[in-house]
């Protein structure tokens, strides 16, 4: 890593989930580099006089088409950590995402889901998650998702954490969460090229719906302008899959 690295200078809580999500993939994934378009994987821009930074980590392997670690700072005031793992839509797999939004020593949005691409989860998710889904409630500030966050599952965490051992709670949630993951996408078969269709639209939802988050748009209007924000959000952060070719499946 460059000097300039983002990875081991954030809130504690950042810090410490992104080494597991990179540690995790590099564990139990077969990770290929996976290209940006070249002027978007470091970035850095101005925000209300501060110095706003965002950097990209980006992988893909034979049962994801992109996974993507993003890390931004912005001066003293707000650190982010955006996780998304974008399955191959020849995979049933659901969608990891995580999102932690701190400023000044507090995190005020923690959240960590994996999104289905049908009606329920597979059922070997549901009882793995069952036991982290009863502990939810030693959170004391459960946030209620917003109009777009349909998407997510019954087992999506959203917390602001209130002290250290909450913040642990959400650690071993995620990771527990991102573990079973890896573990179950290398056990994963390649469905139909009809049912892969349709795993393409709902990933396509997915993406749909994450594009109306107003909070990020805000952010990255505010230090790269409007258009910018919108090239980011839908070629980096949510783009939407393109169409399977017709030799596959
Ligand atoms: C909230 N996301 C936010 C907030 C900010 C960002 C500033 C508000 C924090 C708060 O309400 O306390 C900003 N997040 C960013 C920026 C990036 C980012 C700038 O990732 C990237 C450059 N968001 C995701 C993913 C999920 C997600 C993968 O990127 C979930 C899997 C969720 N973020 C999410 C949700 C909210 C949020 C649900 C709350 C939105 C709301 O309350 O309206």
């Amino acid at each position: 890593m460059t000097a300039t690295s983002l990875l081991g200078q954030q809130h504690p809580l950042i810090d410490r989930l992104a080494d597991r999500i990179l540690h995790g993939w590099d564990a139990h994934l077969d990770l290929e580099p996976f290209h940006l378009p070249e002027d978007l994987g470091y970035v850095e821009g101005r925000l209300e006089g501060e110095r706003l930074i965002i950097e990209n980590r980006c992988f893909q392997t034979p049962q994801f088409r992109k996974l993507h670690l993003e890390l931004a700072r912005i001066g003293s005031v707000l650190d982010i950590l955006h996780c998304v793992m974008f399955p191959r839509p020849e995979y049933e797999l659901p969608i990891f995402g995580c999102d932690l939004v701190g400023g000044r020593g507090r995190i005020s949005a923690a959240i960590a889901d994996l999104s289905p691409v049908r009606a329920e989860l597979p059922p070997a998710y549901e009882s793995a998650l069952q036991p982290w889904l009863a502990r939810q409630a030693e959170f004391t500030e459960r946030r209620q998702l917003p109009e777009w966050g349909t998407i997510f599952s019954p087992f999506c965490l959203f917390v602001r954490p209130a002290n250290s051992e909450e913040e642990e709670l959400f650690l071993e949630t995620t990771t527990t969460y991102l573990t079973l993951h890896c573990q179950q996408a290398r056990q994963s078969d390649r469905v139909t090229s009809e049912q892969a269709a349709h795993l393409l639209d709902r990933q396509r939802q997915y993406c749909t719906q994450q594009q109306q988050n107003d909070k990020t748009r805000r952010v990255l209007e505010k230090a790269f302008g409007t258009e910018w924000a919108e090239r980011y959000m839908t070629t980096v952060l949510f783009d939407l899959p393109v169409p399977i070719p017709a030799t596959t499946g």
